[in-house]
């Protein structure tokens, strides 16, 4: 008997690293501004949504715009993006995803995404991932961006799980937040002293087995 009937998943730094995509894209915009957006800044982009991630942007180049320039902006290092993801194959799920991912199938756990991106379901066509989730929630259906339970609570939602019957696997601080709000337990992927607020947190899905997890959690 395990406790948990739902996994819901983040996208970029849990199941693949898009964030290297996200900071070319990024990168380039603030070249074109006149500025060096730097590896560093990138890092506080994590989990955050591409308006807010602009915002952080032009704060770093000291630069302000109009609100239609800033869409204007956002477009332009979207398509930018997209054009990377799009060469994206099933090589970049992150190493140990899909095993685990297929443990909990076979254990009738629920899986579910839920992501901050407006490009996860292209994202989950290119590395043949689609059919692994019984629910995607991505930036599209959600009002309120991470550190708000919304995207988690909504996954649950759909499938009728009650929250506390939930686990959230994410890499950003605001996404852990997010899923302690939502009343759902949370294993941070990644550093432990960025991810504090996480139940437990875990280096990547490597040397993680459903097993493993449960006997943590117990
Ligand atoms: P998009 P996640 C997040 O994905 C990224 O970590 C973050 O860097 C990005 O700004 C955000 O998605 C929005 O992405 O521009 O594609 O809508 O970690 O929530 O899966
Ligand atoms: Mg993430």
């Amino acid at each position: 008997m395990t406790m948990f009937e739902m996994a819901i998943f983040d996208l970029d730094g849990v199941i693949v690293d898009t964030a290297k995509y996200h900071y070319l894209a990024w990168h380039r915009l603030g070249k074109e501004l006149g500025f060096n957006f730097t590896k560093e800044d990138n890092e506080r982009l994590k989990g955050v949504s591409r308006m807010r991630s602009l915002d952080i942007l032009l704060e770093v180049g000291g630069i302000e715009k109009t609100a239609e320039e800033k869409e204007a902006l956002a477009t332009k290092k979207n398509q930018w993006y997209v054009d990377y993801i799009m060469e994206m194959d099933e090589s970049e799920i992150l190493p140990g995803v899909l095993s685990f991912i297929n443990e909990l199938h076979q254990a009738k756990i629920r899986t579910a995404l839920g992501s901050a991106s407006k490009n996860a379901r292209t994202i989950l066509e290119r590395v043949g991932l689609t059919n692994h989730f019984d629910v995607i929630v991505d930036g599209n259906l959600v009002s309120k961006a991470k550190p708000d339970p919304e995207v988690f609570l909504l996954a649950a939602q759909k499938l009728q799980i009650p929250p506390d019957k939930c686990i959230v696997f994410e890499d950003a601080q605001a996404g852990i937040e997010a899923g302690n709000k939502a009343g759902m337990l949370t294993i941070g992927i990644g550093d432990p002293q960025l991810l504090k607020d996480a139940n437990l947190v875990f280096s990547g899905f490597e040397e993680l087995t459903l097993l493993h997890l449960i006997m943590c959690l117990a």
